[in-house]
């Protein structure tokens, strides 16, 4: 019996090393975590679940990311990261055309890639893709405006990031569809605009809008720093709380401007969650056991009524771990 359990636990440790390939003979359980951008609170949520799933199954995870969302500046990272070989690279593209290449190249060198959060257009990349449902987001975002408005018919502005990122393309899409077949209420006041990721620039377009349509009665800001920026923006033009804003995500400082009233209803997503399933596909993927190819996480709104709920705040995002 001892020896039958001895064993089978060599077996298992054979199978371990197996699970995370191997360089040289050695078993290779480097994993890298490619962000979207460093610093934002929404990849740092992430990284805790992926370094905690990390630890668990025994892999050696580090984490890298552009000081910009910008496709030219996280395509040299990915390709540095294929230089070293990783077992898996686990990665937030920044651009659905752009990123491409360099993740088809990483991939065709053996490194298995899940895509975590964001997605490129090409189907054969990735053995795994887990992202928020980003479209059902965005029509959450519409449902949240609507009941902020009590219904009321008036111009609401979608304010995102840039084009070609898969994940707030998807919320404008969401929400877009959802004015046009739920809430013929609102009327678009104007194309969507596009803030480059930078607060600043949000609260500059959202007051340039007010003074354009001074009868806006609503924003959708698709990520947390075009959240953030519109609701300094409203705040700025003097329509805190007048103009309702809607925004996706949940960082600390969203939470802060929750509270002070500056925006009304915030779209957050399980970053957490995201990181434990990157790992776990790539792991899937490594020991060859079922990897699933596509896993929709959830989102939640959090309001300043229910911010407070364990069940709720136990997804405002981290600023480390
Ligand atoms: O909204 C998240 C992420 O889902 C998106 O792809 C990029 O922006 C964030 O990281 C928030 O800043």
């Amino acid at each position: 019996m001892k020896k039958f359990a001895i064993v089978a636990a060599g077996l298992l440790l054979l199978a371990g090393c197996a699970e995370a390939g191997t360089t040289g003979g050695a078993a290779n359980k480097n994993v890298v975590l490619m962000v979207g951008v460093k610093g934002d609170p929404f990849y740092i949520s992430m990284e805790c679940g992926a370094k905690e799933k990390a630890k668990e199954l025994g892999l050696n995870l580090t984490v890298q990311g552009p000081d910009k969302f910008d496709a030219t500046l996280q395509n040299p990272l990915i390709d540095a990261v294929a230089a070293s070989k990783p077992a898996a690279l686990l990665v937030a593209p920044n651009d659905v055309k752009a990123s491409a290449t360099p993740l088809k190249r990483i991939q065709d060198a053996g490194s298995k890639v899940v895509l975590v959060d964001t997605v490129v257009d090409d189907q054969n990349i990735g053995v795994s893709r887990i992202a928020t449902d980003n479209k059902l987001g965005g029509a959450k975002a519409a449902e949240a405006l609507n009941t902020l408005v009590n219904g009321a018919s008036g111009k609401v502005l979608v304010i995102s990031t840039d084009p070609g990122v898969s994940s707030v393309d998807a919320r404008v899409a969401g929400f877009e569809e959802a004015v046009k077949t739920k809430y013929t209420n609102f009327t678009l006041a104007a194309a969507t605009q596009y803030s480059h990721n930078s607060p600043q620039e949000a609260a500059k377009i959202v007051q340039a809008e007010l003074q354009r349509n001074p009868d806006l009665i609503g924003v959708f800001a698709t990520n947390l720093f075009s959240a953030q920026g519109t609701s300094t923006g409203v705040r700025a033009a003097g329509k805190g709380g007048q103009v309702k804003v809607v925004g996706f995500d949940a960082g600390p400082d969203q939470i802060k401007q929750l509270q002070a009233g500056d925006v009304q209803a915030l779209v957050a997503q399980k970053p957490y969650d995201i990181g434990v399933q990157g790992i776990t596909q790539a792991a899937a993927a490594l020991g060859g056991t079922t990897v699933e190819k596509q896993i929709a996480t959830e989102s939640l709104i959090v309001t300043k009524d229910n911010m407070s709920d364990p069940a709720v705040s136990k997804y405002i995002y981290k600023s480390s771990c």
